[in-house]
């Protein structure tokens, strides 16, 4: 698992140079963000269920297909199923927002998630509608809690909907 700090500093080991200006750079703008990186992860620790339940509530209502009979979320084992994955896309998300770095999501969240979620009909077009609706609320909250910038939020969860997208070859 890597933050920015220890891919930045293994990729320059490899090559044995010294850090250098896009190095310091990158750093810079690592630690610039750090203390609000640190807010929205203990912002989004706080507000975990309510973040997950209305984002699946919207879910639900723009694709009602997905709770009726034959639907993927249909069933009550089914519907907790879709929240709890919403929970750890969440959850992983906060962490890497904290790492400054997607590596933690590849290693333990979408390593062969594609081919579960192909095998079980999971629909790919509305997980990606319910991570981003999740982005959106964790991105208005940090708004209202005065963080001006909250770009640096897109990563995690873009990335993740990224590579559930990514068509199989
Ligand atoms: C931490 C890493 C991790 C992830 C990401 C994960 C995902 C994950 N989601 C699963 C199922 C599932 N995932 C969903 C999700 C949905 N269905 C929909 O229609 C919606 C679009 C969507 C919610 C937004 C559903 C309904 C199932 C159960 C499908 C079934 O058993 O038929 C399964 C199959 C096993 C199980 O049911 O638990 C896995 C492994 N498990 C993990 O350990």
């Amino acid at each position: 698992m890597r933050d920015t700090v220890t891919s930045l500093i293994s990729s320059y080991d490899t090559t044995g140079r010294y850090l250098d200006r896009d190095a310091m750079d990158s750093l810079q703008s690592y630690f610039t963000t750090g203390v609000n990186r640190v807010k929205v992860a203990a912002m989004i620790s706080a507000n975990a269920a309510e973040i997950s339940r209305e984002a699946g509530k919207q879910l639900f209502e723009a694709v009602p297909e997905l709770i009726r009979p034959g639907g993927n979320a249909y069933t009550t084992r089914r519907y907790a199923a879709c929240l709890r994955d919403m929970d750890y896309y969440l959850r992983y998300s906060s962490y890497a927002l904290v790492a400054g770095n997607n590596d933690v999501l590849m290693e333990r969240v979408l390593q062969g998630l594609r081919e579960t979620y192909n095998s079980l009909g999971v629909p790919i077009g509305p997980t990606v509608q319910g991570i981003q609706l999740m982005k959106a609320k964790v991105k208005e909250m940090a708004a209202d809690a005065g963080i001006s910038d909250t770009s640096f939020i897109d990563q995690p969860f873009d990335f993740i909907a990224g590579e559930v997208s990514e068509v199989s070859v």
